[in-house]
């Protein structure tokens, strides 16, 4: 008699990022692994010292605030809780990054910022992904993510709605210092960009919007990540921020977007993050190579649609 047990009921399972460091010497092999799980995580692709430096210089500024507890080093991430709630959520809700407009501000100005993002480790990716040259988008985004109790974690959503121009522009993202998973920090559905943009409904965290998950979409894959590790996926990758589960501890990280360079590109990818101009952001940097870099390439705009952020029914 069989004694086989019935199925269990789907339920929510996390797996661990699976490394592709080694199938960047096999581009055929790192596209399929692309192109099956929708995502690729790489250990150590960026020096440590590297991030630790960008961590030491976002650290600062949230000192310069009045947000960081005394008597730590120059990398301790513990915040002043009471000191960051001060803030009030209108204050907070102007960036949706994690800390107030001046701050964020302060952070954008930073050469390091956004010199980071051209680094050949990563470039070396996008090549290899592509087999094409790559436009690294000047528009990069710090996340800070500060125990204000506004703070919600970032919902699932696909990057497409906000981003638009290529399909194939692929998010990079990476913790500007460890990243242990109770600090918050980002996962992916596998296997959900194969479904194309999927419609979304008004929601709370950074965006505003969150696709809504089907009973079937459980597959969420995350890390214990360290300073160095990056994760990347294309635009209709679903994906969402674990909750923070500490009142007095920043997460930092840094959101890029990459996209082979003959794709078309939209406008809002060449502006700042920000409010501030290009200009106001170059004012204290020490080298020009990277001042309004992608003016001197033949890029082709694609035009922007509202459309996909219009909220909308998702039949399962
Ligand atoms: O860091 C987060 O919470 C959100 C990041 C994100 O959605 C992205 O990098 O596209
Ligand atoms: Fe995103």
């Amino acid at each position: 008699m069989s004694t086989a047990a019935p199925a269990p009921a789907k339920s929510i399972s996390k797996s661990q990022f699976v490394d592709s460091t080694e199938l960047l010497a096999d581009p055929a092999a790192l596209q399929a692994r692309a192109a099956e799980d929708g995502y690729l995580f790489f250990k150590q692709r960026l020096p440590k010292d590297e991030v630790l430096a960008m961590r030491a210089e976002m650290l600062a500024i949230v000192e310069k605030h009045g947000w960081r507890q005394p008597g730590q080093d120059a990398l301790g991430g513990l915040i002043d809780y009471d000191a960051i709630n001060r803030l009030t959520e209108e204050e907070m809700h102007r960036t949706d990054v994690g800390v107030t407009a001046d701050a964020y501000h302060d952070v954008q100005k930073i050469e390091r910022f956004h010199r980071l993002p051209h680094h050949p480790r990563l470039l070396e990716i996008y090549r290899t992904l592509f087999g094409r040259e790559v436009l690294v988008h000047p528009r990069h985004i710090a996340r800070m993510v500060t125990p204000h109790t506004c703070m919600v974690p970032t919902p699932p959503h696909q990057d497409f709605p906000y981003i638009q121009g290529s399909a194939q522009t692929w998010t990079c993202w990476f913790p500007v210092g460890d990243c242990p998973k109770p600090l918050g920090g980002l996962m992916v559905l596998r296997g959900s960009h194969t479904q194309g943009y999927l419609p979304v409904q008004p929601a709370r965290g950074a965006g505003g919007f969150a696709v809504p998950l089907c009973p079937s979409e459980t597959e969420w894959m995350e890390g214990e990540y360290e300073a160095g590790d990056v994760l990347t996926f294309p635009s209709h990758t679903v994906h969402k921020a674990a909750r923070c589960q500490f009142k007095d501890r920043i997460r930092l990280s840094m959101d890029v977007r990459y996209q082979p360079i003959d794709e078309v590109v939209d406008n809002s990818s060449l502006n700042p993050h920000c409010t501030l101009k290009w200009d106001e952001i170059y004012a204290n940097w020490q080298s020009d190579d990277l001042k309004y870099y992608w003016r001197k390439l033949p890029l082709k705009l694609s035009a922007w649609d509202d459309g996909y952020l219009k909220p909308r029914q998702r039949i399962c």
